[in-house]
């Protein structure tokens, strides 16, 4: 048995019931042996065993009370997965969903994401099991104020910096950047994310659409597609799938689907990102009212349906494993020619492999959606330097950036024996260089 295999069979005797975090480290121990094969010291010093636990995890009680007074109790979590690279770093989701499972894949995705921006930043994720849909602003505000109470005890600019993610958007930073100031007397750069009057960079809000938008384009340069005109269609419609939307239509592309939880709108006409951005950013509705608007969209009940509806590429863009096989089978007989993950790990393996073996180009996630971390991490050094860039050199960056992802990951896949494997390119390359530095600052 080779050691990732060994310790992959080691966590699933001991997180077997923690299957999201399971799925994406055997995705990530299974395509790095060739690394192993050619560091055999990583297995004397444990690298791997320490590389998939957790440096910390803070669980804790959030109470609140709703506009009626009514007492609610959620569940917060902080996972400061790996700081070998640097201060911990990532979002805070707030989902009825979220578990530990869940934060602990989002965490260890993060290690990797962080390491290929090239950006000194270590990985974490965080969140509660807190539903905001329904909920009024002073309800959110209280509910943020709360969690924050606690989570400001292990945080802090050079400790570890959240971040948004799915529920977490700049309403929710700006409640728990306030509580984050009152609580500890200084103004320092402990969230990314933030509103641009109080230290927030401009482009964050769209880096992760328009990043991914970036890294698609290098895709399709490599392989010389032309994408003027080519149908999308675009999982979800919260801050990835919007500005995903708005980059894909400036670059010639014709979106034609979005979703959200409950259903999913068509419009062969293209569907607009100002009017998706009225619906969802200023109004916080459904997709369903974007059809009161285009008299030629149509909506339809049940989000899986959209992976049904015929299109050239593909972004995932809403949430973990959104496409399986019969999905992804779908999208190949209909004949996708790439898909990238604008959310973490929206695909399955089976859906991976079958993208893979069918020849559809294919940008995994934690190398195409880094685009938001990576800006956060420029939120960051402007908070140090206390000076602000021009939208124009903030994009510029997040540009560069991609790009050079898409070519670390394409040159690690080569030299590794992958060819053009994008999956295992980027994670060998973050895994490299996140196992060196573990290496090199000996057994902690
Ligand atoms: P938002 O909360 O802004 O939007 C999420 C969207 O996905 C909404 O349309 C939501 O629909 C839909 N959605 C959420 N959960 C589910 C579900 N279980 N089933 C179906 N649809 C769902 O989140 P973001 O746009 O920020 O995040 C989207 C994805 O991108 C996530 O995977 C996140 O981890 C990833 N990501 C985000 C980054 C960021 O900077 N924000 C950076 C990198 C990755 P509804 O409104 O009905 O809930
Ligand atoms: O998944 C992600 O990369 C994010 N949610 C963004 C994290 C961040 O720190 O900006």
């Amino acid at each position: 048995m080779s050691y990732s295999q060994r310790v992959y069979e080691e966590l699933k005797n001991k997180s077997a019931s923690e299957t999201e975090f399971l799925q994406a480290a055997e995705e990530i121990l299974l395509t790095i042996d060739p690394v192993l094969e050619k560091h055999p010291e990583f297995e004397k010093l444990g690298l791997l065993e320490r590389f998939i636990e957790p440096e910390r995890i803070v669980i804790f009680r959030v109470p609140w009370s709703d506009d009626s007074g009514q007492v609610h109790v959620n569940r917060g979590y902080r996972v400061q997965f790996n700081s070998a690279i640097g201060p911990y770093k990532g979002g805070l989701r707030f989902h009825p969903s979220v578990n530990l499972s869940i934060l602990k894949f989002l965490g260890l995705e993060q290690v990797l994401k962080n390491a290929l921006t090239t950006l000194a930043i270590g990985g974490a994720k965080g969140g509660s099991d807190f539903e905001s849909k329904g909920r009024s602003d002073s309800e959110v505000m209280r509910f943020c104020q709360s969690f924050m109470t606690e989570l400001s005890r292990h945080i802090g600019a050079d400790l570890d910096i959240p971040a948004g993610d799915i529920g977490v958007g700049p309403r929710e930073i700006g409640y728990l950047y306030g509580q984050y100031k009152r609580l500890r007397n200084e103004f320092t750069g402990a969230l990314t994310g933030k509103g641009v009057p109080f230290g927030g960079s401009l482009g964050r809000v769209e880096a992760t659409g328009y990043g991914l938008l970036f890294f698609m384009e290098a895709v399709f340069k490599q392989n010389s597609i032309n994408v003027d005109g080519m149908n999308v269609v675009i999982s979800g419609s919260g801050n990835v799938s919007m500005y995903a939307n708005d980059m894909a239509t400036k670059m010639g592309m014709k979106v034609v689907a979005m979703s959200d939880s409950d259903g999913y709108i068509y419009d062969p006409k293209g569907i607009n990102f100002s009017t998706i951005q009225e619906i969802k950013e200023v109004k916080r509705l459904r997709i369903s009212e974007y059809t009161k608007y285009s008299p030629s969209a149509e909506y339809y009940c049940g989000c899986k349906g959209i992976w049904n509806v015929k299109c050239d590429i593909a972004l995932p863009c809403a949430t973990q494993n959104e496409i399986d096989l019969c999905a992804a089978k779908k999208l190949i007989s209909n004949g996708v020619i790439a898909v990238g993950e604008g959310a973490n790990m929206p695909s399955t393996t089976e859906a991976i492999n079958e993208f893979l073996t069918q020849g559809v180009f294919f940008a995994p996630g934690k190398a195409a959606n880094a685009g938001g971390v990576a800006t956060s991490a420029l939120e960051m050094s402007q908070n140090s330097m206390r000076l602000f860039w021009t939208k124009e050199e903030v994009l510029k960056r997040l540009k560069e950036i991609m790009t050079g992802i898409h070519k670390s990951a394409k040159e690690s896949a080569i030299e590794y024996g992958y060819g053009y494997n994008l999956v295992a390119g980027a994670n060998i390359a973050g895994f490299l260089k996140v196992a060196e530095a573990m290496k090199a600052q000996g057994l902690v």
